[in-house]
């Protein structure tokens, strides 16, 4: 029974340390834009899939995704852009100045942890 009980915390360190879990969803490793879109997921921990990105001046396309059990927006620079259902999507393009600008969710309880950041250069 004891060795059982060591073994959970050793586990979770093993997978954090490799950074390739597939249910740990939330990375800080900043994501570039591709062909002027991104995809930003709001996922059931209430984080964001990536918190950063990366951009070219001009327009982004976001793609906005619940991950399935969660609703969520994403508010840039304090103004809503998109919304989504619980696995649902919608799309969104904006114009960005070069700079970085803030990304919440600004349902009720997740912003304190949704929060993420374009850098557009
Ligand atoms: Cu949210």
């Amino acid at each position: 029974v004891r060795r059982r009980v060591l073994l959970v915390p050793v586990v979770g360190l093993l997978l954090s340390a490799c950074g390739g879990g597939t249910a740990e969803v939330s990375s800080s490793e900043p994501v570039a834009a591709e062909d002027g879109a991104v995809t930003i997921t709001g996922t059931d921990r209430l984080r964001w899939d990536p918190e950063q990105v990366t951009a070219e001046a001009g327009e982004l396309e976001i793609e906005l995704v619940c991950q399935d059990a969660v609703n969520h927006n994403l508010v840039i620079d304090g103004e809503e852009r998109a919304v989504c259902r619980p696995g649902g999507s919608e799309t969104a393009t904006v114009s960005l100045d070069a700079g970085e600008h803030e990304f919440v969710c600004t349902v009720p309880g997740h912003q304190r942890t949704m929060r993420g950041t374009i850098t557009v250069e």
